[in-house]
């Protein structure tokens, strides 16, 4: 994984950038298959094709619009928005199906900007920050269990998040690399506490062409503030997940589909200042 300094923020540099993480293949945590088997090919590729069809038959689609289609395919190519565009506007459908099989606490979708080779840091942990990190201090704690109560020591709690400004570190410029992102292992009950700021709504670039699209039908662009969560225990399937604020205006509105009534936090004055805290236990599946 390399982390270079990069000048601009734009579209293709932070969608270059998740585009050579998909293509690595490094969140192995949860790739599968390999072998395709053919009648699942025809059938799951059949039924894709045949929502397009039906599509251009009911909206009586033109050459125009057939042309433009091409040459916006080939835009999200070059500019690396696959992964983007993907985790924006399919993965919650992928994660649903997932989540008919699992058990344990809510999870939701991964996303473009999860990050290998971040800081490993242990219980009570700091994340990676600069020394004026803007935004509200807050605390998110918690214990990690087994879906028979069993605490799971040694869970780690692998964050990532925005900046007060709605920035990812390593695909925007503006924060260093590894800024609020780390791996952190929970003590021997199981039990985490990582300080970090509040993370700021986003919104998806809007000069590459996902966010031109979503602007031409007139969509939101925007995600409601959330924080990024892998909670993984040794012999326990991974949770995904994300946490997001109560009174954000962009909840049940997010362009990823992916907040969950559950997945909501009510964050506490601490009294430390304007530091604020939640509280949030994870229970985890035993691997089948
Ligand atoms: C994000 O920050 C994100 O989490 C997802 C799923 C898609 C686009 C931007
Ligand atoms: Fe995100």
């Amino acid at each position: 994984m390399t982390t270079t300094e990069q000048s601009t923020t734009d579209a293709a540099t932070a969608g270059s950038h998740a585009t050579e993480i998909a293509r690595s293949g490094a969140a192995t945590f949860r790739t599968g298959g390999g072998s395709v088997d053919q009648q699942r090919a025809a059938s799951v590729i059949g039924a894709a094709l045949e929502g397009i069809r039906s599509a251009i038959r009911e909206q009586k689609v033109t050459y125009e619009e057939f042309d433009a289609f091409k040459r916006w395919l080939i835009a999200v190519s070059d500019t690396g928005e696959w992964p983007l565009f993907l985790d924006v506007y399919l993965e919650f459908e992928v994660e649903k199906v997932a989540a008919e099989t699992q058990d344990g606490s809510v999870g939701t979708i991964l996303g473009p900007f999860w990050l290998d080779g971040q800081a490993q840091l242990s219980s009570p942990a700091t994340l990676p920050m600069r020394d004026d990190e803007p935004g509200t201090p807050m605390i998110l704690a918690g214990q990690v269990t087994a879906t028979d109560g069993t605490p799971l020591a040694g869970a780690k709690v692998d964050i990532w998040h925005t900046d007060d400004e709605g920035w990812y570190s390593g695909f925007a410029s503006k924060p260093p690399a590894g800024n609020l992102r780390g791996v952190v292992t929970c003590d021997d009950q199981g039990r985490y506490e990582i300080h970090t700021r509040k993370p700021a709504p986003y919104t998806i670039p809007l000069d590459g062409p996902t966010g031109q699209m979503t602007l031409a039908a007139g969509w939101s662009p925007w995600r409601p503030a959330h924080i990024h969560l892998l909670v993984t225990a040794p012999g326990h399937r991974t949770l995904t997940t994300q946490l997001f604020f109560t009174g954000d205006p962009y909840l049940g509105n997010d362009v990823a589909s992916a907040d969950k009534p559950e997945l909501t936090l009510d964050p506490q004055r601490t009294g430390n200042g304007d530091e604020i805290r939640s509280d949030r236990d994870f229970v985890l599946e035993p691997e089948a």
